[in-house]
Parts: C-alpha cells; structure tokens; sequence
C-alpha cells in the first residue's frame, strides 16, 4: 500500500523524517517528496507550504503521481474550545472553510452550491486512531476543525469561528486536503496537535510550540502508520 503523510510546514514532517531515515527525495511541482519503503509498503512523505492551495496541490499530488491509497495530515493547530491545550492531540471528525463567503446571495458560511459546508472524515481511520489513543493512555479529543487561509490571533474572530461551524481547533489546511481526498474517494486522517489559543498570544506560542507539538503529533501518526500496515495484512 502507498501511503502519503503530509503537514504543512517543515516542522511538521521532520520528526517523521528523522524517524523514518532512510528516504529517496523526487522534486515535482516545486515541491519535495520524500519516499519511504517500510516494511512493503510505501510511505510518502511532504510538507506542502502554508495555506489551503499549497496543501491542495500536495495532497492531489500524492494521490495521483504516487499513487496513494490513504493520506494522513499530521501538525499543529490553535486551539478554539477551552479544553484543548498546548500539546494536546485532536482528531477532526469534520472539517469546513471559515473563510469561505458567499452569504450575500442567502448561503450558510462555508458553502457554495454543488459542495458543502461540513467534509466528513473516514470512520475507519478515527476508529483506529481511538483505539492507540486508549492503548497508551493518551487523551485524544475528537472535534470540528475550522481551515482558512488566515492565522487567527483574535479573541472575536477565534469566538465567531467556534460559534458559526461549532469548531474546537483551527488551522489553515485541514479541509482542502479533506475536500480534495473526499473528490476523488481516498480515505484521510487528520491529526493536530495544539500550539496555541489562537488569540492575542498566539504568534508567540506558536512560535515556543511549534516544534514540541509537531512531535506529538507525528508520534501519534508512527502508530497509526503500524495499525494501518497491521490491517492491510
Ligand atoms: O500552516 C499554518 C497553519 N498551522 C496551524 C495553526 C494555525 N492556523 C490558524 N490559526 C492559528 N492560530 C494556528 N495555530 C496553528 C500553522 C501554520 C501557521 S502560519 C505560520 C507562519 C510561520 C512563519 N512565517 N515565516 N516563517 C515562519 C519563517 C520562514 C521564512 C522563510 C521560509 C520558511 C519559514
């Protein structure tokens, strides 16, 4: 089986490369892929750069030249419910574009006609993902993610966000890497860990968290990468 994880940022997939250490790297589309053979499978590994396009292009990508079955996300996000904190891990169930507008002609936010407001995830995915999560202890909260091209850093724009799509985290890729999975029928998993509240502070924490919570994140991803292999057999 191909299996692409992703992030957006550098330092979202450097934990897996320094895991996974041996890799081929192939530039396409101005980007670096990074391939793994483990175990009889292939693993794909990018970072996409920052934002809905950039992770639309990579995800697309992996789909279609390397030819992955399932894709996985793995990274950080700013968190919008009080009962995630800095370095938790959520998974999203559902995920919707906040900065997606075209109320003026009587739509709900996120939605534009022949599409919807909400991308569903795959149940089998967050199924194994419940069962790691019980197996080492670790509180896995399951949540709405909100994705926009916009780092949010404002007490009101982070309330209005968790208000209108009933969002607990938010983050800038999640639902195009969603949207573009669910177009062309490959399973996805997305996975975040918390680096910041998303509000005034937020730029600062992210900064401090970047790295420890991008490492929580891609720990997780190593295990769901076993369970995953584990089933295919
Ligand atoms: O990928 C972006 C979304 N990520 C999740 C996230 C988030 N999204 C929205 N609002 C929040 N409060 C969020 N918290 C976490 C993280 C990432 C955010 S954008 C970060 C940009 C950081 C940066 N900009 N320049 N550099 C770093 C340095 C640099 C310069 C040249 C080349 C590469 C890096």
């Amino acid at each position: 089986m191909n299996i692409a994880i992703m992030g957006a940022m550098p330092e979202e997939i450097e934990p897996l490369l320094d895991y996974y250490g041996k890799y081929e790297t192939i530039e396409y589309a101005k980007n670096n892929f990074y391939l793994v053979d483990y175990k009889g499978h292939r693993l794909v590994i990018a970072y996409s750069k920052i934002g809905k396009v950039y992770a639309t292009i990579t995800a697309l990508t992996m789909i279609k030249k390397f030819k992955c079955q399932k894709l996985l996300f793995s990274g950080v996000a700013g968190a919008i419910s009080d009962d995630l904190g800095i370095g938790d891990l959520t998974v999203a169930t559902k995920l919707s574009q906040h900065d997606l507008d075209i109320t003026a002609f009587g739509h709900p936010y996120g939605f534009v006609p022949e599409g919807s407001v909400y991308e569903e995830s795959n149940g089998e995915l967050i199924g194994f993902a419940k069962e790691i999560a019980e197996q080492k202890g670790i509180k896995l909260k399951e949540s709405i993610i909100a994705t926009g091209d916009q780092f949010i850093c404002d007490q009101d724009k982070k309330e209005w966000i968790g208000k209108t799509f009933k969002a607990s985290a938010v983050e800038m890729e999640g639902a195009a890497v969603a949207l573009t999975c669910n177009a062309v029928g490959i399973p996805f998993f997305i996975l975040r860990s918390i680096s910041d509240a998303a509000d005034m502070d937020a730029s600062f924490d992210f900064d401090e968290f970047l790295k420890s919570s991008s490492k929580r994140s891609a720990d997780f991803m190593i295990s769901m990468v076993e369970k995953i292999i584990d089933n295919a057999k």
